[in-house]
C-alpha cells in the first residue's frame, strides 16, 4: 500500500497533466468539432477515448530523469495541443479530421493563408491554459524531480495497453467491426479518439503504398471484367454531335446546386446560368464526389473516371502513376488540350499531375497579370481572369481542350464593394452570408466570358461543359443553410442533397432540356468523349454517358453514401429520396454492392497503379 502511495506521489504532475489534456480534448470535441452522441455509451467512448493516447504520450517523459522530466511533460502535452489545434483549424474549414497524406501537402498551406486569419479565434489561446498551468508549477519549482524508474516504461506500455483495450472492447460493442470497414473518419474519432485516429490512418496509408509493390499485371482483369459489365451504349443522336469542335470546361469554384434558380431578397442569384440552362442540356441530380483533394479531386474524376482518393490528395500521392487521360486521348486525336488556372502552378502538385494527364500546356499564375488591383480573396479576379485568357485562348492550335478553373468563389467568399451585384444573406455563419455575393459575381464573370468569346468569333465553334467542383458551404454552416432552405433542421439526407452541384453542357444552337438522371463528376469523361465522337469502349472508366439511354441512375460518392431515382443512403440510414422520410436500411441493400465494386476496383485501379500493366 504504502508502495503504491508513493509511486501515486511521483507521478502526481504527470496524472495531472494527463487530466487536463484529457478534459482539454474531451471539450473540443463538443465545442470545437460539435461531435454529438447518440446514447450514453457514446457519451461514454468520447469522455475515455483520450486516456490511452494520452497517457502513452506524457508517460514519454518517464523515459527521463529529474528536470528534463519535468519538462517533457509539458513538451509532450503542448504537442498533443498543436496536433488538436490543426484539426481544429481544418476542421473549421473542411468539416473533417486531418490525414496524414494532408499534413504533407505543404505546398498548398502558404496559399491557405488568408483563410487561415478567417479560421481562428481568440478564444483559441485557451487551449494553452493547461501548459501555462504547469510551466508555472515547473518554473516555480513546484515540482519535484524524480529519477528514472527502471520498470516505468514497461508499467507504462501495459497501462496503455489495457486503456486501450477497455476503449476498443466499448467502442466494439457500440460500433462492430469499427476498423475493418471502412465508416468515416468522425466515427472513428468518435470512437478511439483522436490521437489513435492518426496512428490507425498512418498504418491504411502504408498499407495503400505497399499495395502498389505487390501488384499484378493480372490483377487488371477483374477490372476489365467489371468494366466490359458496366459499360453503356452511348445514344446514337448524340454520338459524335461536337466532333471536331473546340471544347472548354469550366470547373466552376465552389458552385452548388441550391442556388440555382433561386433568390435571395427577390434578387436572382445566378441569372446568368439560369439563362444559360434555358439553351443548354442542364443535369439536375448531378453530384460531386470530392473528399479531401477538393478542386484536385474532381480534375481527377474528370480526367479519369477514376475515384480520387477517400482521404487526402490523390494528386500529391499518386502523381507518378500511369493514366489514360481524357487530355492525353485527346493529343492522339489532334486536340491542342490546356487549363487556365490563376495560381501558382504547384498548388494541389498541379504541374506534375497535369504532366502525368498529358496536358499540352498548363498557363498557370505566370501567363496572367495579376496585381493588387485586380485580386481578391485567392487571387486574380474570375472576370479579369476571363478577359485575360481570351488571348491565350487564340493562340492555342485548334480544335483545342481548354479547362478553366475559377478563385473569387472561395472560401472565405471575399468581395470588394464595387463587385458585390447583391446583398449578403443574414445568418449567423459569415461564411454563407459572403457565399451569395461571390456566387452572384462569378456568374456575372460567366456572363462577360461568353460576350467576349461571341465578340470574337470564338463561341460558335466550341462546346461547353460547366460543372460545380465541389461544395462551398460545409457541414459547419448547417444551421445558417438551415435558416437559408427554410427548413427546421438539416439532416444527414439534407446533407447529401446539398452536394449536388450543377452540370450543364452547351451546345450552341442545341435545345434545352432538364435530364433528372441521377450522376456524377465521374461520367464526365465517357460523355465528352462520345459528344467527340471517341469510342468509349477499350477505355478504363467507371463512370457513363450521361446521354445514354442504357445508363443506371445512380452515383456513389466518395464517402460511399449513395443515391438513386428513389434512395439516399448515407451514414448507416437509408431514406427515401423523395422527402427524405428515413426507411429500413435493407430497401438501400440491392446497391451496396455495385457500391464497394465501383469504388474498390477504382482504388485497387489506383493503389495498384494497374494502368501501367494496360
Ligand atoms: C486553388 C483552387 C482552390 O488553385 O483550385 O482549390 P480548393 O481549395 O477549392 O481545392
Ligand atoms: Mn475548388
Amino acid at each position: 500500500m504504502a508502495r503504491i502511495k508513493a509511486e501515486f506521489i511521483r507521478l502526481k504532475f504527470i496524472m495531472v497533466a494527463v487530466f487536463f489534456l484529457c478534459a482539454k480534448t474531451y471539450i473540443l470535441y463538443k465545442m470545437g468539432f460539435r461531435i454529438q452522441s447518440e446514447n450514453v455509451l457514446q457519451e461514454i467512448l468520447l469522455i475515455i477515448n483520450p486516456l490511452s493516447s494520452t497517457v502513452f504520450l506524457i508517460g514519454i517523459s518517464l523515459l527521463f530523469s529529474g528536470k528534463i522530466r519535468n519538462i517533457m511533460v509539458i513538451v509532450t502535452s503542448l504537442l498533443a495541443t498543436c496536433t488538436l489545434y490543426f484539426n481544429l483549424l481544418y476542421f473549421r474549414f473542411f468539416s473533417d479530421f486531418l490525414t496524414w497524406p494532408v499534413l504533407f501537402q505543404t505546398s498548398n498551406a502558404q496559399d491557405l493563408q488568408g483563410s487561415i486569419t478567417e479560421l481562428t479565434k481568440f478564444s483559441d489561446f485557451l487551449l494553452l491554459l493547461d501548459i501555462v498551468i504547469l510551466t508555472f508549477l515547473v518554473l516555480k519549482n513546484k515540482i519535484p524531480v524524480h529519477l528514472k524508474g527502471k520498470r516505468e516504461p514497461v508499467i507504462l506500455l501495459a497501462v496503455t495497453g489495457l486503456l486501450f483495450f477497455i476503449n476498443i472492447s466499448i467502442a466494439q460493442l457500440e460500433r462492430p467491426q469499427l476498423l475493418t470497414r471502412a465508416f468515416d473518419r468522425e466515427m472513428l474519432v468518435k470512437n478511439i479518439g483522436i490521437m489513435n485516429y492518426h496512428v490507425y490512418d498512418a498504418f491504411i496509408q502504408s498499407q495503400s503504398k505497399a499495395q502498389r509493390v505487390f501488384a499484378e499485371s493480372s490483377d487488371i482483369d477483374g477490372v476489365l471484367r467489371y468494366r466490359n459489365e458496366n459499360y453503356k451504349e452511348p445514344d446514337p443522336d448524340m454520338l459524335g454531335i461536337a466532333e471536331g469542335k473546340n471544347v472548354i470546361v469550366l470547373s466552376l469554384e465552389s458552385l452548388q446546386s441550391f442556388v440555382i434558380n433561386e433568390t435571395l431578397n427577390g434578387e436572382e442569384i445566378t441569372p446568368f446560368l439560369n439563362s444559360l440552362i434555358e439553351e443548354s442540356y442542364y443535369f439536375d441530380n448531378f453530384y460531386h464526389q470530392t473528399a479531401q483533394g477538393k478542386t484536385s479531386d474532381s480534375e481527377f474524376l474528370v480526367a479519369n473516371s477514376l475515384f480520387g482518393r477517400d482521404s487526402g490528395s490523390v494528386f500529391f500521392t499518386h502523381a507518378g502513376n500511369e493514366f489514360n487521360s481524357l487530355p492525353e486521348m485527346l493529343n492522339e486525336s489532334g486536340y491542342y488540350t490546356s487549363v487556365m488556372h490563376a495560381n501558382n502552378k504547384s498548388f494541389w502538385n498541379r504541374d506534375m499531375m497535369y504532366l502525368s494527364f498529358g496536358y499540352n500546356t498548363f498557363f498557370d499564375i505566370n501567363s496572367y497579370d495579376v496585381n493588387e488591383e485586380n485580386s481578391i480573396g485567392w487571387g486574380l479576379k474570375d472576370e479579369d481572369f476571363f478577359e485575360q485568357s481570351i488571348d491565350l485562348l487564340k493562340s492555342q492550335s485548334q480544335p483545342y481542350y481548354t479547362k478553366f478553373i475559377t478563385l473569387t468563389n472561395h472560401f472565405p467568399f471575399e468581395l470588394g464593394e464595387e463587385d458585390k451585384l447583391i446583398d449578403e444573406f443574414d445568418s449567423n455563419s459569415g461564411t454563407l452570408n459572403r457565399y451569395f455575393p461571390t456566387v452572384r459575381y462569378m456568374d456575372h464573370a460567366l456572363e462577360v466570358f461568353f460576350d467576349r468569346l461571341k465578340e470574337e468569333g470564338m463561341y460558335d465553334d466550341s462546346i461547353f461543359i460547366l460543372y460545380g467542383d465541389h461544395y462551398g458551404i460545409s457541414e459547419y454552416h448547417h444551421r445558417a443553410m438551415s435558416k437559408f432552405l427554410g427548413k427546421e433542421e438539416l439532416t444527414p439526407f439534407d446533407h447529401v442533397q446539398l452536394q449536388k452541384v450543377p452540370m450543364i453542357v452547351h451546345i450552341p444552337g442545341h435545345r434545352n432540356e432538364i435530364n433528372h438522371t441521377v450522376s456524377g463528376q465521374i461520367d464526365i469523361k465517357p460523355t465528352i468523349m462520345h459528344l467527340l465522337g471517341m469510342d468509349t469502349k477499350e477505355d478504363i472508366q467507371f463512370g457513363s454517358d450521361l446521354f445514354s439511354l442504357e445508363r443506371q441512375s445512380f452515383v456513389v460518392l466518395r464517402d460511399r453514401s449513395f443515391v438513386t431515382d428513389d434512395l439516399v443512403y448515407t451514414k448507416g440510414s437509408c431514406y427515401l429520396k423523395k422527402d427524405g422520410t428515413e426507411i429500413e436500411l435493407e430497401k438501400c441493400d440491392p446497391y451496396f454492392e455495385k457500391v464497394n465494386l465501383d469504388l474498390d476496383f477504382s482504388d485497387k485501379v489506383l493503389y495498384g497503379d494497374l494502368l501501367r500493366f494496360y
